[in-house]
């Protein structure tokens, strides 16, 4: 299904104004999307944990518009209007006026906040966006009438969401998620993701992410950019071979509890997406010296413990690490002796393996 060829309900135009609001969290990818083909088609697969407290709330205040035929709104961030961000949003609109034709019928006044500072270095556009394709399909559902969220309410919303940005598809659901197409998985395609069906093992299904803040401020190449980098990249080919293998094994590893195994693929693909981004033409870097420095200290630590604990990394220096639940006093002891000295003002935040969005009353 393309962007233009997604199918929906026909609205019926009754509904003229109302409120809309959803939460929707961030996720961290396992298996990375580091590249696509066409438009916001990921070169590869990707499974990613969704997170439980790191979280945006969108409003969307519909009334009837004054302007008939042109996308009309208003964009709020944290009570300000952030004109960077509006024009994303803005950008977003125009990808899905033709999926959401009734548009051009409203005004809307969109107010966004997220649980974690925008400055802490945390993507955000993976809720950020979700959280808007899930009120954008809510607002057709209100005037189509229909009032169940039902499956495929989520996997239009899944769609809608990676138009957006590619990560944002796999927030619509809880759990570990996968997008982009598996042959074995009847169930996945490259235009939405959709929960991962293998059975997870307990040692999985409380894993905890405790975020090390490495630096906060905004990374220097955009993922947009990067992704664009992986055309003509000399690993493309091999980097897509081996996103395919590690899937697979990674899959095994969820289901069987084998930590070890987890370990091997998560930090292969954490080192292997910043490796690609070091042998783009031009080359660049979003690891920090900092960020080294923990990668280090983890694999000491793990090495003389063997505690459970694995480090991946989106794009950007901060590292997120992963352990189970059981884990937690000795990774907090662990994070608050050795690897607060290297975090910009000491800063992490907490988080877990979460349940996906909610719609907000
Ligand atoms: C991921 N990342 O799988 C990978 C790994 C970052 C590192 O997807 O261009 O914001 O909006 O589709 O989703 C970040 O890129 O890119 C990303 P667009 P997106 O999470």
């Amino acid at each position: 299904m393309a962007k233009n060829e997604t199918t929906g309900n026909r609205p019926t135009e009754d509904f003229s104004a109302g409120t809309i609001a959803w939460r929707s969290p961030s996720n961290i990818a396992l298996i990375k999307y580091w590249g696509k083909k066409g438009f916001q088609i990921p070169s590869n697969p990707s499974i990613s944990m969704t997170l439980s407290d790191s979280y945006t709330e969108t409003l969307v205040k519909c009334r009837p518009s004054q302007n008939s035929g042109n996308i009309s709104f208003d964009f709020f961030f944290e009570g300000e209007k952030k004109p960077q961000f509006g024009q994303k949003i803005s950008t977003f609109l125009e990808a899905v006026f033709d999926i959401f034709p009734f548009l051009k019928n409203f005004d809307l006044e969109i107010h966004s906040s997220n649980t974690f500072p925008h400055s802490a270095g945390i993507a955000s556009s993976a809720s950020a966006m979700s959280t808007l394709a899930l009120c954008l399909c809510s607002m057709e559902q209100q005037i189509s009438g229909s009032i169940n969220e039902n499956n495929d309410f989520f996997q239009k919303a899944s769609n809608i969401a990676r138009i957006g940005s590619g990560s944002a598809s796999r927030s619509i659901y809880g759990g570990f998620v996968t997008w982009g197409k598996i042959d074995s998985l009847p169930e996945t395609s490259d235009f939405y993701a959709s929960p991962l069906k293998t059975s997870i093992h307990p040692i999985f299904q409380n894993l905890r992410d405790t975020i090390l803040i490495i630096n906060k401020n905004e990374k220097a190449v955009s993922s947009r950019a990067g992704h664009g980098l992986m055309e003509n990249h000399p690993f493309a080919a091999a980097r897509i071979t081996q996103a395919y293998q590690n899937l697979d094994e990674l899959s095994v590893y969820l289901s069987d509890g084998n930590f070890d195994g987890f370990v091997k693929i998560v930090e292969n693909e954490a080192l292997t997406l910043h490796a690609l981004m070091m042998a783009s033409n031009p080359g660049y870097l979003l690891i920090q010296p900092g960020t080294l420095n923990v990668i280090r200290k983890i694999w000491d630590f793990r090495k003389q413990t063997g505690t459970n604990i694995v480090f991946t990394l989106d794009a950007g220096p901060n590292v997120h690490l992963l352990y189970p639940e059981r884990e937690t006093k000795t990774v907090r002891d662990f994070i608050k002796n050795e690897l607060l000295a290297d975090c910009d003002e000491n800063k992490i935040i907490d988080d877990k393996l979460g349940e996906g969005p909610k719609k907000l009353k």
